[in-house]
């Protein structure tokens, strides 16, 4: 028995691609991140509060890029993972935790942006900060792609869906059209069928009520 604990449209994303990806039979166990259900009896499978959590073989796993190097290894056959001593695996390991730089500064940029139940708590001078940072971000990423179709020369892995995901909630902060090659990749990973069954089972996010969220004029 594999079970996810989810909320839509949050980095536990990354996993029920994966697991599509990997073709495994799972079961999806939703959650809404601001109604207090993430807290209490839930820090038992995650004890800060977070998603993803994944049990699998008798134990429960947090942090998605554990979770990432975990599958790929207990499932190694689908080759979605890159072993020690390989080619690109120095550049699978920066991917799989450059992911987490970049959702860092979304999720700062959620917090003053969406989360703060008084809006006037946040901070024009940080979102400024933040959201160039986030830029450099998406402008490494780009880099990283340059002349290859996925994050890894040698083709599709676990990066893709540890990083990818985060090309679908950055264009709340940053508009991806001076990107073009992250737009490009966005389309492929899109495109991917596992991508789209896991879009059907990941349902709706509730926190984003508008499309773009700009860096607020007073800022310095
Ligand atoms: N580094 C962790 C971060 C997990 C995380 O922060 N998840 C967010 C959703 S994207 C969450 O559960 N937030 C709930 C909260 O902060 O209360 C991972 O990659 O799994």
């Amino acid at each position: 028995m594999i079970r996810l604990h989810h909320v839509p449209f949050s980095r536990s994303f990354r996993v029920l691609w994966l697991l599509e990806e990997l073709g495994l039979d799972f079961e999806v166990v939703p959650y809404d991140i601001r109604d207090g259900s993430l807290r209490g009896a839930f820090q038992e499978l995650s004890p800060a509060g977070r998603v993803p959590a994944l049990e699998i073989g008798g134990q429960v796993l947090f942090e998605s890029g554990a979770i990432h190097e975990y599958l790929c290894e207990t499932y190694s056959e689908a080759g979605l993972g890159r072993d020690p001593g390989t080619p690109q695996r120095a550049r699978y390991l920066e991917a799989l935790h450059f992911a987490e730089t970049m959702a860092g500064c979304i999720e700062q940029l959620n917090i003053q942006h969406v989360f703060l139940r008084d809006p006037t708590q946040a901070s024009p001078t940080v979102i400024k900060l933040v959201t160039a940072r986030l830029a450099g971000t998406l402008r490494a990423m780009e880099r990283m792609l340059e002349g290859q179709e996925y994050l890894l020369a040698d083709g599709f892995s676990a990066a893709d869906t540890m990083m990818g995901f985060n090309l679908f909630a950055a264009p709340y902060y940053v508009h991806l059209d001076a990107y073009p090659g992250l737009m490009a990749y966005r389309g492929r990973i899109s495109a991917r069928p596992a991508y789209s069954r896991a879009r059907a089972r990941d349902g709706e996010q509730t926190f984003y009520t508008r499309d773009f969220y700009p860096v607020p004029a007073s800022g310095p």
